[in-house]
């Protein structure tokens, strides 16, 4: 499936073979900017799941048993793919999920980034050489693959985010089962073709398309050993739950944020009002980094406010496949409730609205796309009260309260981490103290000074602390989900010896 979607009905890729899977039902990709169908797809039911897994397991020991190196092969031609087609992938992944095009070739590069780092890890040097007490021992780390690796993954990133998972859970030499997002299944067909196209053997790499049935039957099936998720908070933590309880199996879950940025009474100005409507209106406000929440200091405030509203009310919307646009449309209706509902719930709860183009007026609406799912910047202040559910949920749209503080950065990071989540962030400020004490105290994983508190890089640890993650973070550090450690220790003598003092004579009954 390239460049434009057909009349066939896709399925899943299992055991090395395309398959329509047991199940009768079919489910579409819309693109959300006009609601046109894109294509239509299988819905992967248990059964697929299990055959889906069985594969997996059965090509874990012939896949493990390769070279890092010859593994990593297999990576480097999806990642030639990767590079060839990042515009044509591109605009399937804006077409698929709204986000401007831009956005949507980032996403490809971020990929081709994420697979760079995994296949070239391994020509690196591996483990690490540790000192003995004992002057006739070596001792070292060595990583194993963990085994079978469930993979689920959101619709926001839908290139970039299953190579987080995918990329080093295959060079570290675990076999797959991946269930792409139910919004973008477009792309998940296209990365499986890309993943058949660098011949990768059979069973090692699996797709089935479906919803979160499929989901589950992944996370509860005993011969997956990681399940990686990006998603949803609420369901990430039913995972982690679920998963946590059983021995020998691990969850790594990246989840969501209502992410804040502090401007401090030292902020330079433009740094701070172009790091916000970056934040906060970037991909329409749908990155689990995404900024919903503006904790400004009383001495540039009301500035600050003038400046941001007026962007606020000018950023464009619009057809994401044009250059000039900012914000697409959001994925779903879902979505455009779920970001009413909580535009009405601020207003409840005493917000002054400061811009509200949350209902955008006809002629903002791109030609032809009357049946986009359209929303503008909804802009709010509101007294900071750490009982103000606005302040504390995410919504995942361009929803965004400004919240004044008076005070010194105690406040500003009182006022920060008073909620929930913990994934991103930023301090703007001229001042060191100040930005040091952020990076010190903010509760997140992902912290900026002067920046936009989106756009990490894959060589950097990806996730959160609180609700937000679970203590495994992704891109990069994925590889400790995916491995495990064998400390591994071996004598050089014929003599035992031991550390910590420790005796290793044996003492026998004496015969008298
Ligand atoms: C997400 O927010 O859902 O840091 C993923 C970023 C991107 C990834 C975002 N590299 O903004």
């Amino acid at each position: 499936m390239s460049q434009q979607a057909s009349e066939q009905i896709y399925g899943h890729y299992i055991g090395g073979e395309w398959t329509d899977g047991s199940g009768d039902e079919t489910f579409e990709s819309v693109d959300p900017s006009n609601q046109e169908v894109l294509g239509e797809f299988h819905r992967a039911t248990e059964g697929d799941v299990d055959e889906a897994l069985a594969a997996a397991e059965a090509a874990e020991e012939e896949w493990r048993d390769l070279s890092y190196i010859d593994r990593a092969e297999y990576l480097w031609d999806v990642y030639h793919e990767l590079k060839d087609r990042t515009d044509e992938l591109g605009e399937i992944v804006t077409k698929e999920c709204g986000k401007e095009i831009s956005e949507g070739k980032a996403d490809v590069v971020e990929a081709a980034h994420m697979v760079e780092w995994a296949a070239g890890n391994a020509r690196h040097p591996h483990g690490d050489v540790v000192p003995s007490e004992i002057p006739s021992k070596d001792a070292y780390m060595r990583r194993k693959p963990r085994g079978v690796v469930g993979c689920i993954t959101p619709w926001n990133f839908p290139v970039a985010i299953p190579f987080w998972h995918m990329a080093l859970a295959l060079v570290e030499g675990n076999t797959v089962v991946w269930k792409p997002a139910e919004q973008t299944p477009w792309c998940g067909q296209i990365i499986a073709e890309m993943m058949v196209d660098a011949g990768i053997p059979d069973g090692v790499f699996n797709m089935v398309q479906g919803f979160g049935d499929a989901g589950n039957a992944i996370v509860e099936d005993d011969r997956v050993d990681t399940v990686l998720f990006t998603g949803s908070s609420e369901v990430g933590q039913q995972i982690a739950s679920k998963v946590g309880g059983e021995p020998g199996k691990l969850a790594a879950c990246e989840m969501g944020g209502k992410n804040g940025i502090v401007v401090t009474e030292n902020a330079d100005l433009d740094v701070a009002v172009h790091s916000a409507v970056m934040s906060s209106f970037k991909t329409t406000g749908q990155r689990c980094v995404s900024s919903e929440r503006l904790i400004v200091h009383e001495d540039v405030y009301d500035e600050f406010k003038e400046r941001y509203v007026e962007l606020a009310q000018q950023v464009s919307v619009g057809d994401p496949l044009e250059e000039d646009t900012f914000m697409g449309p959001v994925v779903n209706e879902q979505q455009v409730e779920k970001f009413h509902q909580y535009n009405e719930l601020a207003r409840e709860e005493g917000a002054n609205v400061l811009v509200d183009r949350a209902e955008l007026d006809d002629d903002e609406i791109p030609d032809g796309h009357d049946e986009g799912f359209w929303v503008g910047p909804f802009v709010y202040e509101v007294d900071y009260d750490t009982d103000l559910r606005c302040l504390k949920e995410e919504v995942f749209g361009p929803h965004v309260a400004l919240v004044e503080y008076s005070g010194d950065m105690d406040r500003a990071m009182e006022i920060h981490n008073d909620t929930p989540y913990g994934l991103a962030g930023a301090v703007i400020s001229e001042d060191y103290r100040q930005i040091n004490q952020f990076r010190d105290e903010a509760e997140i994983g992902l912290a900026y000074a002067n920046l936009p508190c989106i756009g990490a890089e894959v060589q950097l640890p990806f996730g959160g602390v609180k609700k937000s993650g679970n203590g495994y973070p992704s891109a990069r550090e994925a590889i400790e989900a995916v491995t495990e450690r064998t400390a591994w220790t071996m004598n050089n003598s014929k003599d035992i010896e031991m550390a910590q003092g420790l005796s290793a004579d044996i003492k026998v009954e004496s015969d008298d």
